[in-house]
């Protein structure tokens, strides 16, 4: 990320609760980087990031009053995870991670926040009026392959510029605090429950999807390198890799087969992380998250419900969330589709299937805008590509031959002889 601001969503059930809201004094939004700056300008693309921001500030600093105070954290960083902790070794509560609220406060003394992440921690400063302490990032406690940590790779080789970069390893302040009298009017105690999270279960999926993130080539540089692939590809505008059918609860396991942690980010929803190397979650992370954790030669799994947002022209993305990774392709695409609104919508688009569903071993294309040949592909849910064949005119009708497909949603994606485009969803009947 580079310029990165936070929006502050509230509800009323976060209304009900007697939490710090007032802007600036016991609610502070904290923006976590460290960036490169070279000649005047904020760098991206290279690895030394060796200045500290909160909010856009270097050595940032806040008064906070003598009593619970709410920090509103993302780590907005291309690349570093920040391992959080207080150099006055005072206990955080987490009470919020990614979508909003957890169901009761849960007490650390370090978190690991990767990029993209974000926490909203309380502390009760009751007991502190005229101290002053900081929030700490304790690198030399990051596991070792996580960008950050005091070593990335087995020794032999290594990010290009990790080891000159003093941050890498180190324990650094990220914020200063000093604590002045209380304002007189704010929250005492730190909550006992907060939001019901209702969190989804394994037993409710309809089915498990896996995503396997792999280096483009095999070799000890680019197993911490990259550029780093999803199921074999990299991010193609023009391929809709995961087709999602709407109301699917379903469950995606990360499988990292690379020498670096990834946080991995899902758009459209919030998921439930299930579990990470086989084992539970962290606590504070059991509520609902959009960017997990998926450690170096390990696996996560998340679960989710798509139930909202479906459009079959408007894919979301998944990626990850270190820039570098993204920028270089490891990200995909998926739509939610609503299986029984196809024939409707199709009615309105340039490309006209039909029957859709497609009910035989074969449908009409109709492309009225196509000029010459049309190459035709045929993706399933899971991005391969089940069918190619080539229609001679399909700006009037002609039929496409698709048989031996398993029922379910499938993406077509047509090219004319012009090198145009039109992609549109195709489902199979079972
Ligand atoms: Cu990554």
């Amino acid at each position: 990320m580079g310029a990165a601001g936070m929006i502050i969503v509230r509800d009323a059930q976060e209304a009900g609760l007697d939490l710090p809201r007032a802007y600036g004094v016991d609610d502070i939004p904290l923006v976590l980087q460290t960036k490169a700056i070279v000649a005047g300008q904020v760098a991206l693309h290279t690895g030394l990031d060796s200045v500290v921001l909160a909010n856009g500030v270097r050595d940032a600093w806040q008064q906070l009053p003598a009593q619970v105070v709410r920090l509103r954290c993302l780590n907005g960083s291309s690349e570093r995870s920040f391992l959080l902790g207080l150099s006055n070794a005072l206990p955080m509560h987490v009470i919020g991670t990614d979508g909003g609220l957890i169901a009761a406060p849960v007490i650390v003394d370090r978190l690991q926040l990767m990029p993209g992440e974000r926490v909203e921690l309380l502390l009760d400063l009751a007991e502190l009026q005229g101290q002053s302490f900081q929030l700490m990032s304790y690198g030399s406690e990051l596991p070792d392959d996580i960008i950050g940590a005091a070593q990335v790779g087995n020794g032999m080789a290594t990010l290009d510029g990790y080891n000159e970069n003093a941050l890498n390893g180190a324990n650094f302040s990220l914020v200063s605090f000093t604590v002045g009298a209380p304002t007189g009017s704010g929250t005492t105690a730190v909550p006992i429950a907060l939001v019901p999270t209702n969190a989804y279960v394994e037993a409710d999926a309809d089915l498990s999807r896996s995503f396997t993130f792999e280096p483009q080539s095999m070799g000890p540089m680019e197993m911490i390198e990259g550029p780093f692939e999803i199921n074999g590809a990299l991010m193609d505008m023009d391929v809709i890799n995961v087709t999602v059918p709407l109301a699917n609860t379903e469950i995606w396991e990360l499988v990292n087969n690379t020498m670096v942690g990834h946080p991995f980010h899902i758009h459209d929803i919030q998921f439930n992380v299930l579990d990470r190397n086989g084992a539970a979650p962290e606590t504070w992370e059991t509520g609902w998250k959009d960017v997990v954790y998926v450690p170096p030669m390990g696996t996560a799994r998340v679960i989710t419900r798509f139930d909202d947002f479906a459009d079959p022209d408007m894919p979301y993305m998944y990626h990850c969330h270190l820039l570098m990774h993204e920028d270089e392709g490891m990200m995909g695409q998926f739509l939610v589709v609503d299986p029984n609104a196809i024939a409707e919508q199709e009615a309105s688009a340039s490309i006209h299937i039909w029957p859709n569903p497609v009910t035989g071993d074969h449908c009409t294309v109709k492309w009225a805008e196509a000029k010459g040949a049309v190459n035709t592909r045929l993706f399933d849910a899971a991005g391969r590509m089940v069918n190619e064949s080539v229609l001679l005119d399909a700006s009037h009708g002609r039929p496409l031959t698709l048989r031996m497909l398993s029922p379910g949603l499938y993406t077509l994606l047509l090219v004319d002889s012009r090198g145009q485009r039109a992609q549109t969803t195709v489902s199979i009947a079972p």
